[in-house]
């Protein structure tokens, strides 16, 4: 039999440990590919967050430094700063960037630092058994919002990507999402670009990811895939917001 796909060089052998139709894997894939392309795996540092992606680092074939909660833009800020030449991510889920390090990722950006955040937004605490977090949608049934988000008592989704479109210093903002195989194939464009603004050293770049929690959702997997087109993308529109050259 033929091998039909190699295993990304950026990537370990180790299987991932995420539930089934959860969309971390696509975008750990993905980003190791890209990583792969630029020739760049040997000069990137990875800075691993906390949520479902902690195991990061397992997985990754590469130097990955783990952060605390939130905390990750202020660690790649010190990586990039003391070693300029490498190549300095972040990968965090929208709890760890958009509620416990929503000062971190502004002010990172506001700075204008060079590196890349990879954003994967699956609407709720995917790790510690789906509570709300900021990017919950209104009406969205979470363990700590069992009768739906609600806009008077839990306030309205955050737009990140939005948010942070509104300040001069970033160079590359993008929202993408890989919930069909057409939309696979064009967030890899967008997380090259990604890293292509920091290789190029344009400034800071993000790309949030829409991604699926099927077991939190309480959905399977092929309806968690319909659930992300229909209900996360008319508010969280998919697209890019700030490219480099443009303030
Ligand atoms: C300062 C701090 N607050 C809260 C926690 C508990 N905690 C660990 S993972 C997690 C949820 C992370 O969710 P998210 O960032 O959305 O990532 P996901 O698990 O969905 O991929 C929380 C609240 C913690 N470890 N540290």
């Amino acid at each position: 039999m033929s091998l039909a796909l190699n295993l990304p060089e950026a990537l370990t052998d180790k299987a991932f440990h995420y539930c089934p139709g959860c969309t971390h894997g696509i975008v750990h894939r993905l980003v190791a590919e890209v990583i792969d392309e630029l020739g760049i795996r040997e000069n990137t540092v990875g800075i691993a967050s906390v949520g479902c992606s902690v195991l990061a680092y397992n997985y990754f074939n590469l130097d990955v430094v783990q952060a605390a909660h939130g905390r990750a833009p202020a660690v790649a800020t010190g990586v990039k700063r003391v070693l300029p030449e490498q190549v300095v991510f972040t990968y965090q889920g929208d709890g760890d960037l958009a509620s416990i390090g929503t000062a971190e990722i502004v002010h990172a950006a506001a700075r204008g630092e060079k590196i890349t955040v990879i954003f994967v937004n699956n609407s709720c605490y995917g790790m510690t058994g789906g509570q709300l977090a900021p990017t919950t949608l209104l009406g969205q049934k979470t363990t700590t919002s069992p009768l739906g988000r609600r806009e008077n008592i839990d306030g309205y989704p955050l737009n990140i990507i939005e948010m942070l479109a509104t300040l001069r210093a970033p160079a590359f903002l993008a929202r993408t999402s890989v919930h069909k195989p057409s939309m696979v194939v064009r967030a890899k464009k967008v997380i090259r670009k990604a890293f292509e603004t920091q290789i190029n050293n344009e400034g800071f770049a993000m790309v949030e990811i829409l991604s699926t929690c099927p077991v939190n959702w309480g959905l399977t997997p092929i309806q968690a895939l319909k659930w992300l087109e229909e209900k996360m993308i008319p508010i969280y529109p998919l697209g890019e917001f700030k490219l480099p050259g443009r303030s």
